[in-house]
């Protein structure tokens, strides 16, 4: 038979959600009386709002007619290509370089290719799951140590340092992945934090993959909402993004990745090329009906609702902050972010999430499956219906000792 990928092997378990997925089951099934509510995966509950969802049924509707249909997108619309450097680029970048994608996660995988094994990787610890593996599924770290995966400097986020990252253990001509707000802290880089980063990664010929899927939480207008607000970023940064817990595309799937035409490799070759390259021979494009969404997300109106929704979320995460901060529990995030990082001292997170899940039926996420420095961390995701929220808050109060 032919051989496994190698780099299969040394992938340490399960991936992380389908994990809390399994063990709630596992609950589920020998406690049928249980009424489980999740505050664990960031997944979207509520429907999509008027505007955008009649963006999504006029985009359908169109395919169905001569004049309106469409095949292929390729690297995307050009209208919504132009219409995100608009919104969010405030016209520093012109459409074609955006490359709408099918979520910030798919093209977080397929970046990966431009720079091939045996790249150099940091990232911050606590970070989302899928930069360490994706790392390890193409050669670039692994195997598990046993603290960590060989190969990847962990970059620490604690209380102690304000949740951002010593800069002088960047590696020199590496690939850093940096999120803000970030999962799971909810911590935000401030202006002059970013400006650090892209300034020492300059230095050291890195490049920043900035994941800024939660940039729409901020509501602090102090804070940077795009790597690319730093003086500089445009030669040493990309930035993926994704309408999943903006606009509750989680399920359409749209997301996109911005990066200059001035970006180069170490030889001075333009990276952007390349992606178009990558992008084009492994991915067909993004669902056009996702895109008409996409398109109505981006009118005035849709961005209302953009707001209406994440507020509506930042109204959970507030509930779930004070319910543990009530109990004693320090926590940070949750303000400008959807996610509410608890700290419970010399306790291990999966004993933790089981001893939540047993108590209060509530399912949470694991701190230390987002990285050695998670541990003795719990996650809590305010992606839910408000009343699920109120009740699991509500049974948070049985972990009062
Ligand atoms: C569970 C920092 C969630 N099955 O939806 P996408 O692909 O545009 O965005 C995914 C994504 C990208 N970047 C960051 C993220 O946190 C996420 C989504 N993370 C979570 O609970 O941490 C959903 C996870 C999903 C998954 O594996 O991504």
């Amino acid at each position: 038979m032919i051989p496994r990928n190698p780099c299969l092997r040394n992938i340490k378990a399960g991936y992380l959600f389908p994990e809390i997925a399994k063990r709630r089951q596992a609950f589920a099934k020998t406690h049928p009386e249980a009424k489980i509510i999740s505050l664990g995966v960031g997944n979207t509950t509520e429907p999509i709002l008027p505007h955008i969802s009649q963006g999504l049924i006029e985009g359908a509707r169109k395919l169905g007619t001569v004049s309106g249909y469409t095949g292929y997108s390729d690297e995307g619309l050009q209208a919504l290509r132009d219409r995100i450097a608009e919104v969010y680029y405030k016209g520093h970048f012109s459409g074609d370089e955006i490359f709408i994608s099918d979520g910030a996660k798919c093209d977080i995988g397929r970046l990966q290719l431009l720079f091939g094994a045996g790249t150099k990787i940091a990232l911050q610890d606590p970070s989302y799951p899928v930069y360490v593996d994706g790392s390890v599924l193409i050669g670039s770290a692994g195997p598990w140590t046993g603290t960590g995966y060989q190969g990847i400097v962990y970059l620490p986020c604690t209380a102690e340092n304000g949740y951002f990252p010593d800069l002088s253990l960047l590696p020199e001509q590496g690939l850093i992945y940096f999120c803000s707000p970030n999962n799971p802290t909810g911590a935000v880089a401030t202006w002059e934090q970013l400006t650090a980063l892209v300034k020492t990664a300059l230095e050291k010929k890195s490049l920043i993959l900035f994941d800024g899927a939660y940039n729409e939480y901020i509501r602090d207008d102090q804070l940077p909402k795009s790597i690319f607000e730093i003086d500089g970023a445009k030669t040493c940064a990309i930035e993926i993004n994704s309408f999943s817990k903006s606009a509750g595309f989680t399920g359409v799937r749209l997301g996109w990745t911005a990066l200059s035409h001035r970006l180069t490799y170490a030889d001075g070759e333009q990276v952007l090329p390349d992606w178009s390259r990558v992008s084009g021979t492994i991915f067909n494009g993004a669902s056009n009906i996702a895109q008409a969404g996409g398109l109505a997300a981006l009118e005035p109106e849709g961005l209302k609702e953009i707001r209406g929704l994440t507020d509506f979320y930042l109204g959970n995460a507030k509930l779930i902050r004070s319910a543990l901060e009530a109990l004693g529990v320090s926590c940070i995030g949750g303000d400008n972010s959807p996610y509410v990082w608890a700290h419970f001292p010399g306790q291990d997170s999966w004993d933790l999430f089981s001893k939540i899940l047993e108590t209060c039926w509530v399912v949470t996420t694991p701190g230390s499956g987002f990285g050695p420095a998670g541990q003795s961390f719990i996650r809590f995701s305010a992606f839910g219906h408000r009343q699920d929220v109120e009740e699991a808050c509500q049974r948070l109060e049985k972990l009062k000792i």
